[in-house]
């Protein structure tokens, strides 16, 4: 052969891959432009058959649009819809990196994912377009299936099993307002909530999961079940152990967003929502509904201040340091001179807390609506609540609500209502508009107190009835210290 015909078949081969690489087998690809130094490209090939053999070309009746994502750990997900009649098309600007997913979701008219495959541990170069190969797409379980699924994981205790059926049945079912969506979502919302990952994520940067807390504190691997915690640690701590502030860290991005999006699930749950489920620790089966929702709601918005409180505080100390060296609570405030005062930006996460706070108060309001009538409040319902609890209840929600923002009185019963002397008067504003903790310290020597609270109405949210320096013993120690 001579060269220039040999130069030419070269560059129709070169030209033939292109349009391959572009076209995938037929079916829908993304080929990728870059549009920057740090990003790059790629390009997949889809197999709607299941049969990795031979490449069919076009997608099955019923999709009408095809999702490319592409997720990786410190990248926001890339996704990109396309017409599934195209065939081809192109998502820009992918950050370079390692360990990239691709998904390619086939999505009906309604936008639900009916077939889906999964393509894992692609490396994005920057500049350059990587081949993804064949992605092979399958037709995903129907949502009661999903439903069942992770119901009968729920009831073997499993609940990172049931945690993913529940996941996909929300991530591919997103518009469907059936009871069947409603319990999707719930349960997504129930088991995202109480089932953190026990186990590393394998990175080595900032903490991702509760599993990598007990990876950098020398934890055994054994034991890691959330039905059944026995994890063994070691009683010298390594010196790589987190720290205080990148436990706040932890709580306060990987947590939230967990917490935040079951949030987001339980607020798309219909008030109609009913669903009979077997409990996993009584064993016994019990049907939750909209009363359910909204106590999980409060619970997560309760969670949620919790941890914005504690993202407004300087908690920072090196915990394998004092703990290996058994210091002292006054050896440790010593040497963390800044714990517990005022972290910067604390106002914006206090004005958070106290908003979801209130939150709860209504959310509780509203469940106790829910639950209270007598057809509702029975033994058969995973929530019922005994009818004094009822009372109290609402009697103590406004009181609670309206304290988080000004000056509020609970009866003592002993002048009675209408008599104000005996009342505790709360007023928690000046709490949210925060206080320096450190400086309401009693004086502490060794690991006890030494002394009275520098201020007994607590920065001003105790405003009458305070019993924090109460001293019956008269030892000069508050008696709550004693
Ligand atoms: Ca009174
Ligand atoms: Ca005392």
């Amino acid at each position: 052969m001579k060269l220039k015909k040999y130069y030419i078949l070269l560059k129709l081969f070169i030209a033939l891959a292109l349009v391959l690489l572009a076209a995938g087998c037929g079916g829908t690809g993304g080929s990728v432009g870059s549009g920057n130094a740090d990003t790059g490209a790629i390009t997949a090939k889809l197999n709607w058959s299941g049969d990795t053999s031979r490449h069919i070309l076009s997608a099955p009746a019923g999709v009408v649009k095809v999702r490319i994502i592409v997720s990786g750990t410190g990248m926001t997900d890339i996704q990109k819809d396309f017409d599934a009649a195209v065939g081809q098309g192109t998502v820009a600007n992918i950050p370079a990196g390692s360990s990239r997913t691709v998904t390619a979701q086939g999505l009906d008219a309604s936008g639900n994912v009916i077939a889906k495959g999964v393509i894992s541990n692609i490396t994005i170069i920057a500049g350059q377009t990587t081949d993804a190969g064949t992605i092979t797409i399958i037709p995903v379980l129907a949502l009661a299936d999903l439903i069942t699924n992770g119901l009968d994981s729920l009831g073997k205790k499993d609940v990172t099993g049931a945690k993913a059926f529940f996941k996909e049945a929300v991530d591919n079912y997103p518009t469907v307002s059936t009871n069947d969506g409603d319990t999707a979502r719930f349960f997504y919302a129930f088991t995202r909530a109480v089932g953190v990952n026990l186990y590393g994520t394998g990175t080595t940067g900032a903490l991702g999961s509760v599993g990598d807390i007990l990876d950098r504190m020398g934890c055994d691997s054994a034991g890691r079940s959330l039905t059944n915690l026995a994890v063994v640690c070691p009683k010298t701590l390594p010196s790589n152990s987190p720290t205080g502030s990148e436990l706040q860290s932890f709580l306060y991005t990987v947590i939230k967003t967990e917490l935040e999006g079951a949030l987001a699930n339980l607020n798309a749950v219909s008030t109609s929502f009913s669903k009979s489920w077997k409990e996993p620790i009584s064993g016994k089966t019990y049907i939750s509904d909209f009363g359910d929702v909204l106590v999980l709601k409060a619970s997560i918005k309760g969670a949620l201040a919790g941890i914005l409180i504690q993202y407004a505080y300087n908690l920072n100390a090196n915990i394998a340091t004092e703990a290996n060296a058994s210091h002292t609570a006054q050896v440790f405030l010593s040497n963390n001179t800044s714990f517990l005062t005022r972290a910067s930006g604390y106002a914006t996460y206090l004005s958070e807390a106290k908003t979801y706070l209130s939150q709860v108060a209504d959310d509780l309001t509203a469940a106790i609506t829910k639950i209270e009538p007598s057809s509702r409040n029975t033994a058969a319902y995973l929530i019922n609540v005994n009818a004094q609890a009822i009372t109290d209840a609402k009697i103590n929600l406004p009181i609670w609500k309206a304290s988080l923002a000004s000056a509020q009185k609970y009866d003592n019963g002993k002048d009675g209502i209408s008599g104000t002397a005996d009342d505790l008067i709360v007023n928690l504003s000046p709490f949210f508009a925060g206080i320096n903790l450190r400086d309401l310290m009693p004086p502490i020597t060794g690991n006890n107190a030494s002394g009275y609270f520098p201020d007994a109405t607590m920065g001003g949210v105790i405003v009458q009835g305070s019993k924090m320096n109460e001293d019956k013993n008269g030892n000069g120690i508050p008696d709550i210290l004693d």
